[in-house]
């Protein structure tokens, strides 16, 4: 390390930790660590060199600093973010974007300049008294072209321990290499924290994303979507990367489907936060590979993926030994978990939707709490929130894929798109093309807002490929990419539209929670060609007899040939409506929308009116044309 900067941070370093800092080589991280030092005053450094007696240290701080607290079964721990923060921040996520540069209107952004001071200034001093964690972590395996070099600089425990579990550990990585020059540093505090150890100071979180300098600032905050800076925050930044190099960073599950005789098959799928990813890639019986973030690359005519990370922080509300079999039994027995925001009551976790009946009080997310309290609005606070997590490593599941760790991917036969659309689309189709399915699926996904995010619920928006909230460029070069990736490749992936949200007249899920594995399987046989198909005007859809047997061979559940057609119906009126708000949206705010995102969209209008003429407004597959 060069000795300016060593010298900088000396005061600060034990004799082991200045030699664990001696062994960074790349100037770049250097002078991160010093800078941030010296801009949050911090009164110790501690640098994490992944040896089992520094994940050990992290594990016994998170305890003894209170950011975490033991549960009654060994390795659980639980953790508490504030009233105000509870989910990932869309209004004060932003990037710093420089005076001579632009970026989508639908991104919120700040003036670079303005932005820096502003974050700097919440930072300034705000790690006194602590210390700062230095973590060194890869972004998709180790020693792969896939792997992207972090560093983060936290003043939190739980932010450093959560890390642990969710990333693989890259100090050797830092101390191998000369030369990396493409990494990306974040810097985060907690900011002021009250004696239960939750930031305080809620409307001074800031988390700006400084894309010139591949940095990222976040303040004033702990949950773990706003702090732990691989995760939504980084993929701004990867999305940029892989934008220049040709490659793409997604919002989306990786996971093996078994099939006949053995084989397995990798599929992708991309859903809005809360609407069935996690859930998908932990169906019982497949393997997973990733529930969140995938990168993608063309290797020799190949598509080929990896799960970014290495671990899962996923939504707890509902998991129940019935349908998530494998991580119930990571949540029920010893080893590592991280519980945030459920309900604690006599050393044991709750969390909405469990298999038993919620204790009338205890603590959570507001302190102590008995059944009929009320916040400050007079608003009934609930048990456990929503969007109470757990964080595990995926390692430690039973279902985990073979490959998870593979340096170079595995290959991707198919992808699927899904949101919360209570309307229009049928359970699951297959687009006629890969530019259909891009288009028709990926870049028209319509979703209502969840819990996931801090605002109101229930809202209707349009997500594109549900990484809308992460896309770093041009909404329009966005789906260039996507549709370019599918051409270049010798044979594309097949896509598939999912909607698990579907709704009667009378608002009834028109589906059971666990049918999503029926469709899966279909997926599977439609790549292997061993299902046949109908067509419909917004795509391939199931023959009856294929998913009779797939639901009773995989669900042992009888599917009626009466569910069958509510299910699969088309709904032409609201079809047609839901390509004139998807096509507005194009229109209004994707700048550089490649032009065949509007073919695509007119030959799906021209084709529902064809149907409309030809049978009414909603057309029961049964009327609909038997393809190979
Ligand atoms: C999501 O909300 O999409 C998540 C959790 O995966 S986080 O982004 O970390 O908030
Ligand atoms: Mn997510």
């Amino acid at each position: 390390m060069s000795k300016m900067y060593l010298e900088a941070v000396e005061s600060k370093l034990s004799e082991g930790n200045y030699q664990k800092l001696n062994a960074i080589t790349n100037p770049k991280v250097q002078q991160f660590i010093a800078e941030s030092a010296e801009l949050c005053s911090p009164d110790k450094i501690f640098i994490c060199s992944d040896s089992s007696e520094d994940i050990a240290y992290v594990r016994q701080q998170v305890v003894s600093s209170s950011e975490e607290k033991p549960l009654a079964i060994t390795g659980h721990t639980y953790h508490f973010d504030g009233m105000q923060d509870q989910g990932r921040d869309r209004e004060v996520t932003k990037y710093l974007v420089p005076k001579d540069d632009s970026l989508s209107k639908t991104l919120k952004q700040i003036e670079r300049e303005e932005g820096l001071a502003e974050v700097e200034g919440l930072l300034k001093g705000a790690m006194q008294w602590r210390t700062m964690i230095v973590r060194f972590l890869s972004l998709g395996p180790t020693n792969s072209v896939f792997s992207i070099p972090c560093v983060q600089c936290t003043d939190s425990w739980y932010v450093a321990h959560s890390e642990d579990l969710l990333y693989r550990p890259a100090y050797d990585m830092f101390t191998q290499k000369a030369e990396q020059s493409e990494l990306f540093c974040i810097l985060h505090s907690a900011g002021k924290m009250n004696d239960d150890m939750v930031s305080v100071e809620t409307d001074k979180k800031r988390i700006y994303i400084d894309y010139t300098k591949d940095t990222i600032y976040s303040v004033n905050t702990q949950y773990a979507g706003n702090t732990v800076g691989l995760k939504k925050l980084a993929l701004r930044l990867t999305i940029r990367k892989a934008d220049k190099e040709g490659w793409l960073a997604e919002h989306m599950l990786l996971m093996g489907v078994h099939g006949p005789n053995g084989r397995k098959t990798y599929l992708a799928g991309a859903f809005p936060s809360a609407c069935g990813k996690t859930s998908t890639a932990m169906l019982p019986g497949e393997t997973i590979v990733g529930d969140d973030i995938a990168y993608f690359r063309n290797i020799d005519g190949q598509a080929k993926a990896v799960n970014a990370e290495a671990g899962i922080f996923g939504i707890i509300q509902n998991v129940n030994p019935t349908d998530d079999p494998a991580i119930h039994k990571v949540l029920t027995t010893p080893g590592e978990v991280i519980f945030s925001n459920i309900l604690v009551k006599d050393g044991s976790p709750y969390w909405l939707g469990m298999d038993c009946a919620l204790p009338k009080e205890g603590v959570n997310f507001s302190g102590n709490w008995q059944d009929g309290k009320t916040d400050n609005k007079g608003n009934k606070i609930p048990p456990a929130h929503k969007n109470a997590r757990y964080a595990v490593d995926i390692g430690v599941l039973e279902n985990v894929d073979s490959e998870l760790n593979n340096p170079n991917g595995v290959e991707l036969s198919g992808i699927m798109y899904g949101g919360r659309d209570a309307k229009s689309y049928v359970p699951v189709q297959q687009s006629f093309s890969w530019e259909h399915g891009i288009t028709a699926y990926g870049a028209a996904l319509e979703t209502e807002t969840t819990f996931a995010t801090i605002g109101k619920e229930g809202v209707p928006e349009i997500n594109l490929m549900s990484i809308q909230d992460f896309v770093s460029i041009s909404l329009g070069k966005y789906v260039q990419n996507n549709l370019e990736f599918g051409r270049k490749l010798k044979k594309a992936p097949l896509v598939f539209g999912v909607n698990y949200f579907l709704r009667d007249k009378e608002g009834r899920f028109l589906n059971g929670v666990r049918d999503k594995h029926a469709w899966i399987k279909w997926m599977e046989l439609r790549i292997h060609n061993n299902a046949g198909a109908l067509k419909s005007p917004t795509g391939l859809i199931p023959k009856y007899d294929d998913l009779r047997e797939l639901f009773s061979q995989v669900l042992s559940k009888e599917y009626s040939k009466e569910d069958y057609v509510k299910q699969f119906t088309i709904r032409i009126p609201e079809n047609l409506s839901k390509l004139d708000r998807v096509e507005k949206f194009h229109k209004e705010n994707v700048p550089g929308a490649p032009n065949i995102i509007f073919e695509v969209f007119n030959k799906q209008r021209a084709r529902l009116l064809e149907a409309q003429k030809k049978f009414g407004d909603y057309v029961s597959p049964e009327k609909l044309e038997v393809v190979k």
